[in-house]
């Protein structure tokens, strides 16, 4: 029997069971031994992270710490960065570890390779190590909700998308959790806690680790640079992992949609891309799609553009390509794009300062219930710049802009539809425009945020989340608390990638949140003298009017190896 024909038969006979079971039979099947593959792959180890009971770690340098910061992370006495390297005459006593496990934040591609390659440092180390997954992000370690991993457990998802093995969240370990914390660290007598998460999961990484030394308890907290983002970077993390695969995931979308754009030529596309702050996500998938315009949120920041500015630039963009006959195009839009208008920047600002606990307006902005009515009280409060700023959004999105925020006082982008203002407010740009001829544009608009999240990791995702698992074992194998693992050499083969620990409290700066300033751990944004940019500013102008899209392949996990081994625009035009 054909597989359509099976197909068709189990779309109308439903009632009969058999044909049902043969037609889901054959599809899980494919799933299964793709999984089963998959799940069978053995990364390729860099050489120093090989035997990791007789790697040693060597002072690099020594990082310059702010004083201020210094003083309240008292208790982590190490401002060096140490690499490790293979061999060493040391000798360590290897007992059975407890280790415990956080995933934080949005999922990225890689999580539980990282956690598979933790679990076979820690049974390389000794055969009874244990593994302690504790469940849907920190609330678990708050909570002590938990799961001992097994063999077979971790056996299930080696080099599988997703993070519901344990399950993630974004509960902010505030003071008042740290108690509950250590209780729970002390009740599975924990000698490691690695805290896999973005910029914000490393900052309580660092409290929790300063908190363990300053009540003298041996638990040694590192943490992972994880997000799809791509800002958690430094002079020793070239990028978090899960970037490569999501960006390699929209790239291949945004290719298809310009094919078929270029088959009707009717429509013009916004694209929104996923990346709260920083717009690496964008300017990656602009280099590997060529489309006629990306917006760069450091670049809009750095011009002080306003929101009228920018729906002129797109507007222009619509004219000439109008003038060339072409009435259709493709323009991203990265999410964070929102928050570095100046003029909706600094109503941002006012609103954050404005919905802080300490602002003295709080208590009667909740005394209204609805959203509706608390945007109105915003709107009576606020200075007239601001006003004028939040009056240009649909009432919806104005509602947005006052209302979601994360536990960490971040404004929720994802939740707002920049694609669709812009849209909207470019048609209205251009009816304005028109005083003879009306130039026509017809849109479409798309979100590429979720679907790259967990998705299937690429061949460097795995390759480098593996190393990232294993280093974090050895950095508790090491007593190293306060750290976070960082792969460096990563525009290099495997073998050759070096493995370093940085000290995580030479990542912190200042920042203001929820009204305060605090020391959090630094976003790195795209860098508009970095040669990355460059290049796209180098290429950009040619994209503009004519059509030079490029169509990215899905991601091969198996075939040529300059096909699956490729990594990204971001890593290899600035080798770290
Ligand atoms: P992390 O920084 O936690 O990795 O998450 C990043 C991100 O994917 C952003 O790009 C996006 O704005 C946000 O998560 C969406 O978060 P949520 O899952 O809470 O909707």
């Amino acid at each position: 029997m054909c597989f359509f024909g099976n197909t068709v038969t189990a779309l109308f006979l439903n009632t009969v069971g058999f044909e049902r079971e043969e037609f889901s039979g054959r599809t899980s099947m494919v799933v299964h031994s793709f999984e089963e593959s998959r799940r069978s792959f053995q990364p390729v180890i860099p050489k120093d992270l090989h035997d990791i009971v007789s790697c040693q770690f060597i002072e690099e340098r020594v990082e310059k710490i702010d004083p201020e910061i210094r003083e309240i992370f008292s208790h982590l006495e190490s401002d060096e960065v140490r690499k490790l390297q293979e061999g060493g005459a040391i000798t360590l006593v290897r007992k059975p570890l407890r280790v415990g496990v956080v995933l934080s934040g949005g999922p990225a591609p890689g999580g539980h390779t990282v956690i598979a390659g933790l679990f076979d440092a820690i049974s390389e180390w000794h055969e009874e190590s244990s593994l302690i997954g504790f469940l849907n992000g920190p609330k678990g370690l708050i909570n002590n909700d938990y799961r001992i991993l097994s063999k077979p457990d971790i056996d299930s998802v080696r080099n599988l998308g997703g993070f519901y093995l344990i399950g993630s969240g974004r509960t902010k370990i505030e003071q008042e959790h740290l108690a509950s914390v250590m209780q729970t660290a002390e009740a599975h007598q924990l000698d490691g806690l690695v805290i896999i998460g973005g910029d914000d999961s490393n900052t309580d990484a660092v409290f929790l680790s300063e908190s363990f030394r300053r009540a003298h308890k041996s638990t040694f907290v590192v943490g992972v640079p994880k997000t799809i983002d791509g800002d958690l970077q430094s002079a020793d993390i070239p990028i978090s992992f899960g970037f490569d695969t999501a960006c390699k995931v929209y790239s291949q979308i945004i290719g298809n949609i310009a094919k078929d754009m270029l088959s009707n030529k009717k429509y013009y596309y916004f694209i929104r891309l996923m990346g709260r702050i920083a717009s690496h996500i964008t300017l990656e998938c602009a280099l590997q799609t060529h489309p006629n315009m990306a917006l760069i949120s450091e670049e809009v920041l750095a011009q002080k553009k306003t929101l009228k500015d920018l729906i002129c630039d797109i507007a222009d963009l619509v004219q000439e390509r109008y003038h060339q006959h072409k009435q259709y195009g493709l323009i991203l839009v990265p999410e964070g794009v929102i928050e570095h208008i100046v003029d909706v920047k600094l109503l941002i600002a006012e609103l954050n300062e404005l919905l802080s606990p300490n602002h003295p307006l709080v208590d009667s902005f909740q005394l209204y219930r609805s959203r509706s009515e608390r945007l109105d009280f915003i709107l009576d409060h606020i200075s007239e710049g601001s006003h004028r700023a939040l009056s240009l959004f649909p009432r919806h999105i104005a509602e947005q802009l006052v209302h979601d925020r994360d536990p960490h006082g971040n404004v929720q982008v994802s939740k707002i539809e920049t694609e669709r203002l812009f849209a909207s407010l470019v048609e209205d740009e251009l009816k304005r425009r028109s005083k003879e001829a009306l130039i026509p544009i017809s849109v479409q608009t798309a979100f590429c945020g979720y679907e790259g999240r967990s998705a299937y990791p690429s061949y460097f995702d795995c390759s480098y989340c593996y190393a990232l698992g294993r280093l974090a074992a050895v950095l508790v194998t090491r007593k190293m608390t306060g750290y976070m693992t960082a792969i460096r050499s990563l525009h290099r083969p495997v073998s050759e990638w070096e493995a370093v620990a940085v000290p995580l409290v030479s990542l912190l700066q200042f920042e203001r949140r929820k009204g305060a300033d605090k020391p959090v751990i630094r976003r790195t944004l795209v860098d508009l003298e970095g040669a990355v940019f460059r290049h796209f500013v180098e290429k950009r102008a040619s994209w503009r009017l004519d059509d030079q899209y490029r169509q990215p392949p899905p991601i091969q996990f198996w075939g040529p190896e300059e096909i699956v081994e490729n990594s990204c625009f971001t890593i290899s035009l600035r080798p770290t």
